[in-house]
């Protein structure tokens, strides 16, 4: 049989957390025939309620999984971790401006790369949730300086996961009929989901609708969709992220021929060398790979470029705070 991955999940104690524990253990994260070790990771205030948790994954009895540990320290939380879930950040408050933003993160960030540097598996995967997450992982992978640079990742994959639904209500299409969606860029606002490779059908997306629709609806009703899930629910987007970052793990594992994931700028598309960056994605053994030789027309590219200097500014702002 097959010894244990062990998953980290960082912000166990979180509404992610709570969504997404439940889901790894039973197999969902890796497949169905893959043993699981979970590892929660939380700060000392909140250990008693991920030990809370804890007691409840025991409690389903799950036949995968093979042990948990709950942890306040880092290195213990990473120790020959396979999987790292870093869900776990500091949220922006009233009055918060972007530079105190980064700096608390960088406070979590580097350090917990520095940890996986230190103590994870030789094959560790890493995929950041918690916002900001594009620089959060760069600030993570900036720490990390021995694990390869592209097993830091970002999550998009709600924002895709978005998009394909909205545009599945808007054309009255199974959400199946729809290949090759692509979210560009950074997880914020400014994030560009791109219909002009989308295909519905053999037909291009972009060319089934009209372009107000996707200029002044589609767009900004995906980049805005968590805003609206906390104006509904009282609550941001728990079991949606959850089920993004499952999907997000699972294809980089085992394999896809088409979605989107932050990952590390090769220079592709004329995004910046090393920002972490959505882009379209494939994996192949094991790891994404930037799907190549798409036209990009002048309404993309705006956009594309709008988002990615926006990572800039980020990298820049985390470089002048001395946090990368
Ligand atoms: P919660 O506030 O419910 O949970 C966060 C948990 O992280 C808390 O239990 C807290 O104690 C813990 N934590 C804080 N610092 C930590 C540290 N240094 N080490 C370990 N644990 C730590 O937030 P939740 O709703 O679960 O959201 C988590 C993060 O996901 C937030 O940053 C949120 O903005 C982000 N999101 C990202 C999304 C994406 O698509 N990339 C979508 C959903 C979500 O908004």
């Amino acid at each position: 049989a097959q010894s244990p991955v062990k998953v980290t999940v960082t912000g166990a104690a979180g509404q992610i957390g709570y969504a997404l524990l439940f889901r790894i253990a039973s197999g969902q994260l890796l497949g169905a025939d893959v043993p699981v070790k979970l590892s929660l990771l939380e700060i000392p205030q909140a250990v008693k309620a991920a030990e809370g948790t804890a007691m409840e994954l025991d409690d389903c009895a799950f036949p995968l999984l093979s042990g948990i540990e709950v942890t306040d320290d880092p290195n213990v939380a990473f120790n020959g971790t396979n999987v790292a879930l870093l869900v776990g950040a500091r949220p922006r408050t009233a009055g918060m401006e972007r530079g105190d933003l980064l700096q608390a993160n960088g406070g979590i960030f580097g350090p917990q790369g520095k940890a996986i540097n230190d103590n994870a598996a030789d094959d560790v995967r890493v995929l950041v949730v918690g916002n900001p997450a594009n620089t959060n992982s760069l600030i993570a992978q900036q720490h990390a300086p021995d694990v390869p640079a592209e097993r830091f990742t970002a999550m998009t994959r709600l924002d895709h996961n978005r998009a394909l639904s909205q545009l599945a209500a808007k054309l009255q299409v199974p959400v199946t009929e729809i290949k090759k969606m692509t979210i560009w860029g950074n997880h914020s606002a400014t994030q560009y989901p791109d219909l002009f490779h989308t295909e519905v059908g053999g037909k291009i997306a972009a060319e089934l609708v009209d372009e107000a629709w996707l200029r002044d609806t589609f767009i900004p009703t995906v980049a805005k969709r968590g805003a609206a899930i906390i104006e509904a629910r009282g609550a941001s987007s728990a079991a949606s992220a959850a089920n993004a970052a499952i999907d997000h793990v699972f294809d980089w594992v085992n394999g896809t021929e088409w979605t989107s994931a932050a990952i590390p700028s090769d220079g592709s598309y004329g995004v910046p060398e090393g920002i972490i960056s959505s882009f379209p994605v494939a994996s192949r053994n094991g790891k994404w790979e930037i799907i190549q030789g798409l036209e990009i027309n002048a309404f993309s590219r705006e956009r594309i470029d709008a988002s990615t200097r926006e990572l800039e500014e980020e990298r820049a702002a985390v470089r002048e705070l001395g946090l990368i």
